[in-house]
Formats: structure tokens, sequence, C-alpha cells
């Protein structure tokens, strides 16, 4: 049965181009760096974002911690939002295997942290505290309705922490989202970053992996920590092979994705009993919540697209009523429609189901 999968761009399948890269790739034993596609994807990925060097993981959580433990030691301190991907959804394991210590501030809606928040959470060298190593940024971010963050912004921030000594890295999932949004090559956007690492598995659809970009210094450090974690992939290069097709023909389609998603936005924002802030809409993601007087509730209106419509969509944080919807390469511009109209039907019938629909 073909669904309309909304939940993420995570479910993005291969494509035909990818999947024939994979099965003629020429591979070798990555671990001695003997593979040459994974050696060209990171060679690419490298030049693409102005960094000396690159390195292939398993995933973006992967390419997250091993970036976070390069930086910092046991004890250390990083600075990161509390809505960030790494502080929520990574399962605690830069504290968990690395010691690291998150201090974390809210992000805003477009994204950012404040700075004076983030000037005013650096450490001392008060022996009772521990050490600030680290600034974490998230662009797009996920938990601010993937909104892009402005090179100008991250500059700022790169600012700050180069006064204080501190490194920076990008939790860049979707850096190339960002990119789109803003018209700014990724190379602007993480001019100032220490390290990056991006997904080639979200919007840009290959099957597997995520890559780690910074200077040659630390990627050799961050290779050592990926083996430690039980990254060392051997013919990993069938993976790299989709990645290298991601990365030179997806990112430039991803404005498609945007202009669905804007298209969905509009019309969902039309409807009664959904609150959307149109203005948040500005990648690839709509976050709405359900009004309190609605007529269903988030699993129903979940079960209903789901068995009636095969449209699959998720609800977010249940306690806000918060709902999800991702557009990517496989959900067609005519499908907008049909998702439109089946939130339509829902919330009419259920409203003329409901008692209240009588007043
Ligand atoms: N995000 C997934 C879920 O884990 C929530 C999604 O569907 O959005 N950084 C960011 C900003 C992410 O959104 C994700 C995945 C990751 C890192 C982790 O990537 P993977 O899943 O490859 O480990």
């Amino acid at each position: 049965m073909q669904f309309i999968d909304l939940r993420s761009d995570t479910v993005t399948q291969p494509t035909p181009e990818m999947r024939e890269a994979m099965a003629n790739a020429p591979v070798g034993d990555d671990v001695y760096g003997e593979d040459p596609t994974i050696n060209q994807l990171q060679a690419e990925a490298a030049a693409l974002f102005g960094k000396e060097a690159g390195l292939f993981v398993a995933s973006g959580t992967m390419g997250n911690l091993c970036s976070v433990l390069t930086h910092c030691g046991r004890g250390d301190e990083m600075i990161i939002g509390k809505q960030s991907h790494i502080f929520r959804y990574e399962v605690g394991s830069a504290a968990a295997y690395g010691g690291v210590h998150p201090n974390t501030l809210e992000v805003r809606r477009d994204g950012t942290m404040d700075l004076t928040a983030i000037r005013d959470a650096i450490r001392s060298n008060d022996e009772h505290e521990p050490s600030t190593r680290l600034i974490c940024l998230e662009n797009t971010h996920g938990g601010a309705s993937g909104a892009p963050l402005s090179a100008e912004y991250v500059a700022q921030v790169a600012e700050i922490a180069r006064q204080h000594h501190l490194k920076l890295h990008i939790d860049g999932a979707r850096i190339f989202n960002a990119a789109a949004a803003l018209n700014t090559p990724v190379s602007e956007l993480c001019r100032h970053a220490d390290s990056v690492t991006f997904c080639l598995s979200k919007g840009l659809s290959a099957p597997v992996g995520s890559v780690i970009v910074g200077s040659r210094d630390f990627i050799r450090r961050a290779h050592k920590v990926r083996k430690s974690l039980g990254g060392g992939m051997r013919q990993a290069g069938i993976l790299a092979a989709a990645g290298l097709v991601a990365l030179r023909t997806m990112p430039q389609r991803l404005h498609e994705d945007h202009l669905k998603a804007r298209a969905l936005a509009e019309g969902l924002a039309q409807m009664s009993y959904l609150e959307l802030d149109l203005e948040s809409v500005r990648t690839n993601m709509i976050f709405f919540t359900l009004a309190q007087d609605a007529p269903v509730s988030l699993a129903a209106l979940s079960r209903r697209l789901k068995h009636e419509f095969n449209i699959l969509a998720n609800p977010y944080n249940d306690a806000r009523r918060e709902f999800r919807l991702v557009t990517h390469t496989w959900i067609k511009q005519e499908d907008v429609e049909t998702i439109l109209e089946a939130f339509r039907v829902i919330l009419l019938s259920e409203r003329a189901a409901s008692p209240a629909a009588s007043d």
C-alpha cells in the first residue's frame, strides 16, 4: 500500500540512481582509509563546506556524539539549546559516554539562543564549576519548526566562542534546507564552525549516513572516537556511493519541499481547530496545534489519517497537542490537495458527530 508519509524526511527512500551507484561502488577497508568511495564523499563534503576534512559516520546521532566527544573531556560543559536534538533526542549520549555536562538555554521561535544568555552561561575559572568547552547550534532547528539560522547569527555566536576560547559545533542535520531557505551556501553558513554534522539520509534521501566536517586535526581525532564507538564500517563505500549521489543531486531540489510545506501550511491555517503560525513555516516542517475545543483527539486524527486516507502523520507533543508534518521528495505536489482534503473531511465529520456541532 502506498502511504503519503509526513512523519519525517528520514522516511525518504534511495532514488534509482543511488541504488545503481551502490551496486557499482568501488570499495575498500575504510578503517585503513582504503575505501575510495568513502574517501571521495569525505573530500567532496569537506570542499563543499570549505573545511579541510570530512568523516563518514553511520547517523546524525553518531556524528554529533563523535564531535562532542572530540571537543570535550569528562566533566567539561557544552552550552546547548533546551529544545535541541542533541539534548532532547540523543539518549543523553554525550553525558553517558563522555561525561559531558549540558548547560541548556531556551531556544527562541526563530531557532536562536539569546546572545547575552550564551555569554552569561559561560563558566568562570571558579574551581566549583565545570569548564565550558563547546557551544552547539542546530541548523535548521527542528525544535523551532525547522527555522534556518542565518550566517550572521552563527558568526555572532562564533565570535563569543572565539573570545572565550570555546569551540562551535553545528548539528546541521538539515543544513542544506537552511541553505535553500536562505539562499546561502553551506560554506557560508558554517564558515565559523569548528565542526559540522550533516545528514545524507534526511531530505537528501540517501539510505544511511552523515558526514562530519572540520579541520584535518579535528577529523583525525574524531576518527579515533568513531572507532571507539564501534563506527569503523569497513566496505561502507556501498553506503557512501548513495551519499555521493545525494550530495551532488539533492540539495538543489530542497526548495521544492519548502514550497510544498508552504502550500500545505496555507491550506491548514484556514481550517477550524488548527492553530498554525504561517510565519514559522520556513523550510520543510509544519507544526500546528489542535485547539482545546477541537472535536477530535491527536490520536484519533492520526488514526483516521492513516486508516481512511493512507496518510502517515504522528503527534509530536501530546501535552502541547502538537503535530508535526514534514515534506520531502516523496511527497508530490498533487498530494498537497489530497492531504488538505483528508483534514477537511476529518475535522468536519468529527464536528458533525460531536454534540458541540449542533450549536
Ligand atoms: N531527527 C529525527 C528524529 O530523531 C526526531 C526526525 O525525524 O526529525 N539532528 C537533528 C536536528 C535531527 O532532526 C535528527 C533526527 C538527528 C540529528 C539525528 O539523526 P539520525 O536519526 O541520523 O541519528
